[in-house]
């Protein structure tokens, strides 16, 4: 599986992902989860947001357990976020067939759509447009850089737009959903466990600064008769430094856009996107509002006009407790019986990215495991993990489904 995914959508000059919402890429990687569905006699469906479900029993009945993930990336994204939860995923169905496991709740397998937001700039459209956390009003204004709206990209990939919303009877009838995911950090590498439990996600979001100045001739204007909204925004990102610094919290500034861009030219609008996480959201409140005001200081003084806009958040979320302690207690061998208790502690650790199981934990039982990253790279080409590693990902998934859904 990982083979035929491995080439879909990579980016031959960056060896990175650019498996982007409603592109071609994505449809080669959603005609790739079709394959692995119907290689395996599974029921395949696609919901009123476009996201993908594999299905082992009846998907209308009660307490389904849930597995899955994404396939989308970030821009020259790696191979491991999304993908390793998916192909775990249907690698842990085929486990737990080899097992003679015998299902007594309906089990899934997701392929959320538009995870990352890399194409309209909203995180999690798939899972929060049936959680009804986006809607369908917000949806349908999401626009690409190239002015593309959500709607129209979805039409284009032959999705219907207009059947989009909220679907509280599917996750009502969801009893578990379990998320593998590649660890985005290093925890599991200093623990030394391959697999950990994830207890919590720290609130983000995304902001955009519009920092507006005067185009102007660059060869011929006096720097004292500039208005250059590339210097605002510069003591911005420093600013924002300087504040994570200060609270603890974690700011980036990672994607810029300078109209109208040219080498000989003063800008007249420089658009900057600020990434801000922190452990919990009075921390993420001063350093987002400390960040703002020091960029509101710099431009009064150099007569910027600056414009800020939230296009996307999330609170923080804190699994539910009585899933995490049961994965565990399975993990550790102690659920199931004549297992060997381990008694090996499975490591639980909070992380600071953000996941579909982080949106659909507001409407249904969720729980996410981890896979050891040694680098913690994420969000690079750079990202990886050992295939021992994963291998004890499907192993782990496959005990945990089993314990969830093989009662
Ligand atoms: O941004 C995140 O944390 C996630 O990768 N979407
Ligand atoms: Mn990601
Ligand atoms: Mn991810």
């Amino acid at each position: 599986m990982w083979r035929e995914l491995a080439p879909l959508g990579r980016d031959a000059g960056s060896g990175g992902y650019r498996r982007h919402a409603w592109t071609a890429a994505d449809a080669e990687c959603r005609a790739w989860f079709r394959e692995q569905v119907e290689a395996r006699g599974l029921g395949y469906e696609v919901d009123r947001n476009g996201n993908q479900w594999a299905w082992l029993g009846d998907p209308l009945g009660p307490d389904a357990v849930v597995t899955g993930s994404h396939l989308d990336s970030v821009p020259d994204g790696g191979a491991f976020d999304g993908p390793l939860g998916v192909v775990s995923s249907f690698a842990a169905l085929d486990e737990l067939r080899a097992r003679g496991a015998r299902f007594t709740r309906p089990l899934a397998i997701a392929n959320f759509g538009d995870e990352e937001g890399a194409r309209f700039g909203l995180a999690c459209v798939g899972s929060r447009l049936a959680a009804g956390q986006l809607t369908v009003d917000q949806a349908h204004r999401l626009r690409d850089a190239a002015g593309v709206t959500l709607p129209q990209a979805m039409a284009a990939a032959g999705y219907d737009p207009d059947a989009i919303g909220p679907d509280p009877e599917r996750l009502a009838r969801i009893g578990a959903f379990v998320e593998l995911h590649v660890e985005q950090g290093r925890a599991l590498d200093l623990t030394g466990d391959p697999v950990g439990i994830a207890s919590a996600i720290w609130p983000h979001g995304r902001w955009r600064y519009d920092f507006r100045g005067e185009a102007n001739h660059a060869g011929t204007t006096r720097l004292a008769d500039r208005r250059d909204p590339m210097l605002t925004y510069a003591e911005t990102v420093l600013a924002a430094r300087r504040e994570a610094e200060l609270t603890g919290a974690l700011a980036t500034f990672g994607k810029v856009a300078v109209e109208p861009n040219g080498v000989n030219a003063i800008p007249s609008l420089v658009r900057g996107w600020l990434d801000s996480r922190a452990a919990d959201q009075a921390t993420l409140d001063a350093v987002v509002s400390g960040i703002e005001r020091a960029a509101r200081e710099h431009a009064e003084r150099a007569g910027i006009d600056l414009d800020v806009v939230r296009e996307s958040f999330t609170p923080v979320v804190d699994f539910q407790h009585a899933l995490r302690d049961e994965l565990r207690a399975i993990l550790t061998g102690r659920a199931r019986g004549g297992a060997a208790d381990t008694g090996r502690a499975v490591p639980v650790l909070g992380t600071g990215a953000g996941h579909d199981a982080g949106i659909l934990s507001a409407s249904v039982p969720t729980a996410m495991l981890f896979v050891r990253n040694p680098t913690g790279i994420s969000h690079s080409p750079a990202e990886h993990a050992a295939e021992d590693d994963c291998a004890a990902g499907v192993t782990a998934l496959a005990d945990v489904l089993e314990g969830l859904a093989c009662r």
